[in-house]
């Protein structure tokens, strides 16, 4: 056996040509030293940041903290919080990649700086990751800390599972940020058609990079789609009726049933691509019987479900931001709700609206047309009844207000572009041009990444015992959205001028006005992302003036209000019983919302467990084996995985007693906390006094 076999069995296709900076010594051209560097540093900024992290834990000796009390733990709400942290480092990293990509195209007549393969990489993980890594762990996370709150519940289901959920997502995002440093990701977007994704036009490790990221983050959805679903059927206090569930908890039990449903055809979409890759199949290679419309078919049966996953958790937002800032009941609960489930089931019927153009007869586009136009019809009902929220309510115009404003006003110019997009003769004029980036954008940014964000600032106080500062709050916020519109709305104007997404250079130079607006936007967006770091730190640093731990710092109306910011492990002393729609608003109208419970009980509370990062290191570690054809890697973590679950599975001490003195000692401390405290007049809840106990003197503006 000779050296270079011995490697090849060790190492796989690794080796110093997978470096980032190994082709700019190899071919030291101008354009190669300059992706190079910008490679390397991108490399850099991944390692240089892992071992600052190591570093500062280390030297504060947090590993203990950061195994017992974070990765190990099962607490809905903690998984919750690092779910949304893993989504706020994506989110920079993506971000990031669109400055490039923006930057790159200002200058694209005279051919820009990134070569076509680096821009490449960049539109396919900036997709990747917006979809997977930062979209999907933000409102899983803001799910996961709310929904068992809002429905009375001490945990979700499953709590082990949810930790196994995480676990996995994390394990795809580092394959992403791995393939910074090794090997290069692929170039086929973030939909990895084949057959250019096949192993013959593809063959570097790139698209395997994106099929077990992906992999192993739709597998971990679909256990998180079960676990949240499970949970609003079964864990409801006694009282709380489907038709009492807060519309966050109703927006959240259709995006998990959207997630059971919509998830299983990606994993076997990718799986079988990966068949294709690894073992010679033929499912999508246009020859042997292979057709590549087949992939185009299972990709979208889940691609647009899944817009509606991403989305109706922000609806969910938006609907407690309008009505507890406008101090008033929501406007037609029930339409929201039958709107809601209408979007989910119509979402699995429009799926061929992204191929118009390839090939099938002109009934069957007319038809997904359509379709199509109907699901406007009940968002539309939704921007109604939120307009209506507002109507001769005591409006305050808070942060997560703001958002919601925003995303009405943009989210409907969106929306008008969908339906024109949904016409089949449109879609062949403007396919495939910036036109439907920009639309895309207009809904996800404001339907769904304002919706975040305002959800974000809305429960931050609860899930971390602060408020976070109001005026930086609000500089982000028209931030976000003035960046917006420079940003998008001049690609709706490339599309309509026939400029093509995905292009790195172009020779028609009425297009450069446009893109160096949209640069400018894009700056503007930059300095969005690092107003909310200021703020954050701004934050954290006047957390003893903003802290609100009576826990209910806007007057809200639903259960997760009703306990202690932060909230307690067990979230409550005693089960609530609901009686109505708005429980915590009622509650507090009949004065008793601050009292000890009858008697206190022992809680039983789920233990600890390894299993979610024991999961996380065999899926990455199987992953990256896969990557590379280190087999032996790929291998032995295949192996990992059911051994740790059989292992696991003999495990009886599965559950811990928080003894009643314990409850009672941590609930008496905060009933004291609540008498002291000085209600809080609506007016006057961004002050300081603000402890999180609302004045409830004044009586609810009218319905
Ligand atoms: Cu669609």
């Amino acid at each position: 056996m000779t050296a270079s076999d011995l490697w090849h069995l060790v190492f796989g296709r690794l080796g110093l040509h997978s470096l980032p900076f190994w082709d700019m010594i190899q071919h030291p051209t101008e354009n190669h030293i300059i992706n190079g560097i910008i490679a390397t540093g991108a490399a850099s900024v991944v390692v240089i940041g892992a071992l600052v992290t190591v570093f500062l834990i280390t030297k504060y000796r947090k590993w203990g903290v950061l195994w017992f009390d974070w990765l190990t733990s099962v607490d809905h709400k903690k998984i919750g919080i690092m779910y949304i942290v893993l989504a706020f480092v994506m989110l920079a990293r993506a971000l990031i990649e669109a400055v490039l990509m923006r930057t790159q195209q200002a200058d694209g007549l005279n051919g820009g700086f990134l070569s076509a393969d680096h821009f490449a990489q960049l539109f396919s993980t900036h997709g990747t990751i917006m979809i997977f890594f930062m979209a999907m762990p933000f409102l899983t996370g803001l799910i996961n800390f709310v929904m068992p709150q809002q429905i009375g519940a001490r945990d979700v289901s499953f709590p082990m599972m949810n930790s196994i959920s995480l676990g996995l997502t994390a394990a795809g995002a580092g394959l992403v940020m791995i393939s910074l440093v090794l090997g290069k990701f692929e170039t086929g977007g973030w939909t990895a058609y084949p057959p250019y994704t096949e192993a013959a036009f593809s063959p570097g490790p790139g698209v395997d990079y994106w099929i077990w990221a992906i992999t192993l983050s739709s597998i971990g959805t679909t256990m998180t789609g079960i676990n949240f679903a499970v949970t609003i059927y079964k864990k409801r206090a006694p009282g709380m009726t489907l038709f009492r569930m807060p519309l966050f908890t109703w927006t959240a039990l259709c995006t998990a049933i959207l997630m059971i449903f919509a998830m299983p055809p990606l994993t076997a979409v990718t799986l079988m691509l990966a068949l294709d890759r690894y073992l010679d199949f033929h499912f999508f290679t246009n020859d042997l019987g292979g057709n590549m419309m087949n992939y185009a078919n299972l990709f979208w049966l889940f691609g647009h479900p899944e817009v509606y996953i991403l989305i109706l958790p922000a609806f969910g937002v938006y609907s407690e931001v309008f009505a507890t800032f406008s101090g008033k009941r929501l406007y037609g609960y029930t339409s929201l709700v039958y709107a809601t489930m209408a979007i989910a089931v119509l979402s699995f019927t429009v799926w061929l609206h992204h191929f118009f153009t390839m090939g099938q007869s002109a009934n069957i586009n007319a038809v997904f047309g359509l379709m199509t136009m109907v699901i406007g019809i009940p968002t539309g009902v939704k921007i109604y009844d939120w307009l209506l929220t507002m109507y001769r309510g005591r409006v305050r115009l808070t942060v997560p207000l703001i958002y919601a404003l925003g995303f009405s006003v943009l989210f409907v110019v969106g929306g008008l572009s969908g339906v024109l997009l949904a016409n089949p003769s449109i879609d062949f004029q403007v396919h495939n041009s910036l036109f439907l980036v920009a639309h895309f954008h207009n809904m996800l940014i404001p339907g769904l990444l304002f919706g975040m964000l305002a959800g974000y600032h809305f429960w931050f106080p609860k899930a971390i015992g602060f408020r976070l500062d109001e005026r930086w709050g609000r500089i982000a916020a028209f931030l976000w959205i003035g960046g917006f519109v420079l940003a998008f709305f001049p690609l709706y104007v490339l599309g309509l001028l026939g400029m093509t997404r995905r292009t790195v250079s172009y020779f028609d130079p009425a297009y450069t006005p446009w893109m160096l607006v949209a640069e400018v936007g894009a700056l503007v967006l930059t300095a969005a992302l690092t107003a909310l770091v200021i703020q954050l730190v701004v934050s954290i640093r006047d957390r003893k003036a903003n802290a609100v731990p009576v826990g209910d710092p806007w007057d809200g109306r639903s259960l997760e209000w009703a306990v202690a910011a932060p909230s307690p492990e067990w979230n409550f002393s005693a089960i609530p019983t609901v009686t109505d729609r708005d429980p915590f608003m009622v509650a507090k109208g009949h004065h008793t919302a601050y009292q000890a419970p009858p008697r206190y009980e022992d809680i039983p509370m789920p233990t600890n467990s390894a299993m979610g990062m024991v999961l996380c290191l065999a899926g990455g570690f199987l992953g990256f084996g896969l990557v590379w054809h280190m087999w032996w890697l790929a291998l032995l973590s295949a192996v990992a995985i059911p051994v740790a679950v059989i292992v696991k599975s003999f495990d009886t001490r599965t559950e811990r007693i928080i003894p009643a003195d314990e409850v009672r000692r941590q609930h008496e401390a905060w009933l004291a906390r609540a008498r002291e405290a000085t209600p809080i007049d609506r007016r006057h809840e961004t002050a300081p006094e603000n402890r999180g106990l609302a004045d409830t003197t004044i009586a609810e503006a009218s319905t």
